[in-house]
């Protein structure tokens, strides 16, 4: 492989751990955990991994001696930035329990554990991915762990090869999974331990334990770096309004943490959307004003920050999704044989009044794309509607309409964005290399104790890393009951933006300014060399909900 020269001297920075984990570690176990809400029901489905106290690990004078044991990887669902150090921090950690433990890394995802389908993570192979980015040192997938044989089949392999433990790295859905395995097994006796790790750009997978998701700090910061660049550009010819649609499936904290970065002119919050029971004519209303209102001051340029998931909070097109789901997951088949130029118009023949007329009134292109297969975990794939393109073309229809009423005087040309993709692998920030190898070395602590069905935390992360706080949390603590697919499911719950939080309120304080002043900010490329200001910045999410 032809490395780059920041590849070659990003390969040795040893990426910092909390002062408990450095020497010999104990476990202080704390007080007894229930989930977050429909605890009768999350206790009967998992009797042997609910309720189990929180884990925090602190500094021991005794050394203890650990048998050997095999531990097992996966890395599952979408990429972010960091997973390698989470890899490379479980490898030093279960080698410093016992030299003598493998790591099996499975490939693909959770697939490669059904299928059989993995290889050992040797020293040589982790010395060449330490702090980079990408999941590619084994690859990820999202094949669902779900159904009893896929349990059974990944039993199979994992007596074969020895493993103890399995670590589990992803969102809220497969660590949901690596909770239903983790009971599964100690149902069974099997002596297979599961940990996750909390992983997703998203950053919709955090409470009270979890503060962060690994990921969401290096693709804000590379999603801010272009935004700014773009706001540069665009202050500077002052004839395009750019609408860059962000990703982030359902939560909005992506868009937020970017706005809280660059200070645009606009940033709709789905959350806010849904709380206000606002229309999409009252989002395009919303810009098409702030663009009417700049014009009146000789501005016909702008940005507009638009979340992926924004579509599903509008209430009158979840109510619309909902039942969409709930149709096709039932009438798939029935679905599948309905030629394409005719699926419009079954849709609209077979869902409820209400729902029928709002799936009427949408644009053909949206329209078809809301229909389009789930991902495997029965979620509408909110990075294939075009929002960015819905919304300008509705504001540009609406401006013109104010321009004949003599309400709007200026251009208006639009630039369309969506970036996405191009954060999920970006070389972890400093912040991301040192919480990954945290996470992964805390798991590998979690193993030595014994412990299934927990996932690695770290906590107190806007503090130095030498100060950060390493535990387990049972995941069964994050778990509520939802409707997936039609039928009631256990998962944890996703943390969405909330409208009383400090980042919320923060940007909300400040948007009016920032739609009429153009206030922007350009963070610039993340830095991996130089002083800890530049370098060490948690994200402006994280600092604002720890009071920094
Ligand atoms: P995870 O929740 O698995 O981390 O994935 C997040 C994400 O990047 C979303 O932001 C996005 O909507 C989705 O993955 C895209 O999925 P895919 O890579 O399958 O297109």
């Amino acid at each position: 492989m032809t490395k780059s020269a920041l590849q070659i001297a990003r390969a040795a920075y040893q990426p910092k751990l909390p002062k408990a984990l450095k020497g010999h570690v104990k476990a202080v176990a704390g007080e007894a955990t229930q989930s977050v809400a429909d605890q009768e029901a999350i206790q009967k489905l998992f009797p042997n991994t609910y309720g189990m106290p929180l884990i925090k690990f602190e500094t021991s004078a005794e050394a203890v001696s650990f048998p050997v044991m095999n531990v097992g990887v996966i890395l599952s669902g979408g990429q972010a930035p960091g997973g390698h150090n989470v890899i490379s921090g479980l490898f030093d950690g279960i080698k410093k329990l016992n030299p003598e433990n493998k790591l099996y890394g499975f490939i693909l995802g959770p697939g490669g554990l059904v299928d059989h389908n993995y290889m050992e993570l040797t020293a040589d192979i982790i010395d060449e991915y330490r702090n980079t980015g990408g999941f590619d040192i084994i690859g990820s997938g999202r094949t669902k762990l779900e159904k009893e044989d896929q349990f059974e089949k990944g039993y199979e392999i994992l007596k074969e090869l020895g493993i103890k433990a399995l670590v589990i790295i992803g969102g809220d859905d497969s660590n949901t999974n690596a909770c239903v395995l983790a009971e599964y097994y100690a149902a069974k006796n099997y002596g297979v331990q599961v940990i996750g790790c909390p992983k997703t750009i998203d950053g919709d997978l955090k409470n009270d334990m979890i503060e962060t998701s690994f990921g969401f700090d290096t693709a804000c910061k590379t999603y801010s770096e272009v935004i700014g660049n773009i706001q540069r550009d665009c202050n500077s010819a002052r004839k395009y309004w750019h609408f860059i649609k962000l990703m982030g499936r359902s939560a909005s904290h992506i868009a937020l943490e970017c706005a809280l970065q660059v200070q645009p002119n606009i940033c709709i919050i789905s959350e806010e959307v849904e709380a206000k029971d606002m229309s999409l004519d009252d989002i395009v209303t919303y810009i098409a004003k702030v663009v009417a209102d700049r014009a009146a001051q000789g501005n016909n340029f702008g940005t507009v920050l638009i979340p992926e998931g924004l579509i599903e909070f509008i209430p009158a097109m979840k109510r619309l999704i909902a039942e969409l789901n709930d149709f096709l997951a039932a009438n798939a088949e029935e679905f599948s044989h309905i030629k394409k130029s005719h699926q419009r118009d079954y849709i609209i023949s077979k869902l409820s009044p209400a729902n029928s007329a709002v799936y009427a009134s949408l644009p053909e292109g949206v329209a078809r794309q809301l229909t389009l297969d789930r991902d495997p975990h029965g979620n509408v794939q909110v990075s294939l509607i075009e929002t960015e393109k819905l919304l300008s073309e509705m504001v540009a229809t609406k401006l013109a309409a104010w321009k004949e009423e003599g309400k709007y005087v200026g251009k208006f040309a639009a630039q369309h964005h969506f970036f996405g993709y191009e954060g999920r692998c970006a070389a972890p920030s400093n912040f991301d290399a040192d919480y990954c190898y945290s996470l992964g070395y805390t798991a590998a602590a979690l193993i030595g104790e014994g412990k299934t069905g927990y996932m690695s935390s770290v906590r107190n992360t806007t503090a130095p890393a030498e100060e950060w706080i390493a535990g387990g949390v049972p995941i069964t603590m994050m778990m509520n009951m939802e409707r997936r697919h039609g039928e009631m499911k256990p998962v944890i719950q996703k943390a969405l933006v909330k409208l009383d939080g400090a980042p919320f309120k923060a940007f909300a304080a400040q948007r009016e300014q920032w739609a009429m002043e153009t206030a922007y900010v350009y963070p610039g490329p993340i830095q991996y060399f130089g002083p800890t200001e530049v370098c060490d910045q948690p994200t402006k999410t994280l600092q604002l909900e720890q009071g920094k």
